[in-house]
């Protein structure tokens, strides 16, 4: 999470005015998410109440989704999935119904996230107040999964984040963590990892080529408390784990190519990415590495070394389906969901779209910053799953006055019907209302 979200912050700034952001926002699946209630002074989600303050920041667009297990709905190819993983990892126990309402400590302080940290942004997660939110990773579940008592779990969910929307980025996704646990006796560990090893879960496939040049050193260290002899199989097992699982989801997969980096979390050492290859592009799938020894010990594991991983369902599905767009799982259109049949994996068929309608907006700035995660927010409030699209296609500071101006692109398309100019225009007005009262920005 941390590794992107800082790249994410460089990058907009670095090359503001030439990158294109894209926010898409589409109809939920049909099943109803939790009951929730918005009053100026609270928001109750279910049966629970939580007071409004400063730092609140959750959208009713946003809470509507709280809860929709797209993971648990059967014919779902996040549902498959999901069972496919379970399948593969048996002998982990499944937690798939943790709420998704978290306190801020289990979503950062627990995993050792600093109280200063960027990624505690408010532009970037959705605030219910300053102590609760939508959880934005399921590792804000890692601890209560270690207190339980299993040595190897998995915590599927829907998780939240304010982030840029493209056709492999959405607000809304799903993860599935893996936690697993042993004796910290290197003689131990090493019979453990081997014996599961042994019991035949890896299985090599020829058509998906994992290359993995990753090394532990000073950048991406072992911790001060591990030895080589810790550390090595503790880390052939997690990778082991996940190459296994990649030969056997993507069996039937025709060449896929898989990668290993180095990456960065602060409740993680040594910490690795997986990317594949996808229409051309890398795509990262998860995150993983070896268990910080400070969250074992805060869950009372002191004599274990563990190890842990983040898969981005959506991102795998995309690639086992072949789904060309993350805001189809979404979709309500039978089209998509008919598809599929539980337990099965069958590439998706695309169908065809209805024609977009394409808005510009422009607007003068008051000064000189701009979230613009907040302004697609809010163009996502207004419009609904009408928008597909938000693109930055000007950013322009005047000469003399050093006044800066923005020019978005907004494309509004419905899955499931033809839309109107006059409909759109009458919608486009409304955000251009919003936008100019939120943000105190000048219309053009
Ligand atoms: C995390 O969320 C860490 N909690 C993962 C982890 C777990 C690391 C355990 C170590 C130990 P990250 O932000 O990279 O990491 O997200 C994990 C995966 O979620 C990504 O690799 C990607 O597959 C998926 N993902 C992230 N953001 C989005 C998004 N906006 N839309 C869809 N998928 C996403
Ligand atoms: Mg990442």
């Amino acid at each position: 999470m941390l590794v992107n979200r800082i790249t994410t912050l460089v990058s907009s700034q670095a090359v503001r005015g030439t990158t294109l952001r894209c926010i898409g926002a589409r109809a939920a699946y049909s099943t109803n998410g939790q009951d929730f209630k918005v009053t100026d002074t609270e928001i109750q989600i279910g049966d629970k109440n939580y007071k409004k303050d400063a730092w609140t920041n959750v959208s009713p667009t946003t809470l509507s989704r709280v809860n929709r297990k797209l993971h648990l709905h059967p014919q779902h190819p996040i549902s498959i999935i999901r069972q496919l993983i379970e399948s593969h990892f048996h002998d982990f126990k499944p937690f798939n119904e943790f709420s998704p309402v978290v306190t801020t400590k289990q979503n950062f302080d627990d995993l050792l996230i600093a109280k200063d940290h960027v990624t505690r942004n408010r532009s970037d997660n959705y605030y219910i107040n300053e102590s609760t939110m939508l959880r934005a990773h399921t590792s804000a579940h890692q601890l209560q999964g270690m207190r339980s008592g299993a040595n190897k779990f998995l915590i599927s969910g829907d998780v939240f984040r304010r982030d840029e929307i493209d056709a492999s980025h959405y607000p809304v996704f799903h993860q599935m963590e893996g936690v697993v646990f042993f004796d910290a006796d290197p003689v131990k560990t090493a019979e453990q990892v081997n014996a599961d090893i042994a019991s035949g879960r890896l299985k090599e496939a020829e058509n998906v080529k994992v290359v993995d040049d990753t090394i532990v050193k000073p950048e991406n260290p072992m911790q001060a408390c591990h030895t080589p002899e810790t550390l090595e199989p503790i880390a052939a097992h997690l990778k082991y784990s996940i190459n296994s699982m990649l030969w056997k989801l993507f069996a039937d997969e025709q060449d896929l190519e898989v990668r290993w980096i180095d990456a960065y979390f602060p409740f993680t050492s040594p910490s690795w990415e997986v990317e594949i290859k996808y229409k051309g592009e890398w795509l990262e799938v998860l995150g993983c590495g070896v268990v910080q020894q400070e969250l074992m010990n805060q869950a009372g594991l002191h004599d274990k070394i563990g190890h842990a991983f983040g898969l981005g369902l959506e991102r795998l599905a995309m690639v086992l389906f072949g789904i060309p767009d993350i805001r189809l799982f979404w979709s309500q259109d039978e089209r998509f969901i008919q598809q599929f049949t539980p337990g099965k994996i069958q590439k998706f068929q695309p169908f065809s779209k209805y024609p977009p309608c394409i808005k510009d907006m422009s607007f003068w700035l008051p000064t000189k910053s701009w979230e613009e995660n907040d302004f697609c927010e809010l163009v996502r409030d207004v419009a609904g799953d009408l928008v597909e699209n938000v693109e930055l296609i000007d950013d322009f500071t005047h000469p003399k006055s050093q006044k800066r101006s923005l020019c978005y692109r907004i494309l509004y398309r419905s899955m499931d019907r033809n839309v109107t100019n006059e409909e759109i225009n009458t919608i486009q007005d409304r955000v251009r209302g919003a936008v100019e009262k939120q943000f105190a920005v000048e219309l053009r």
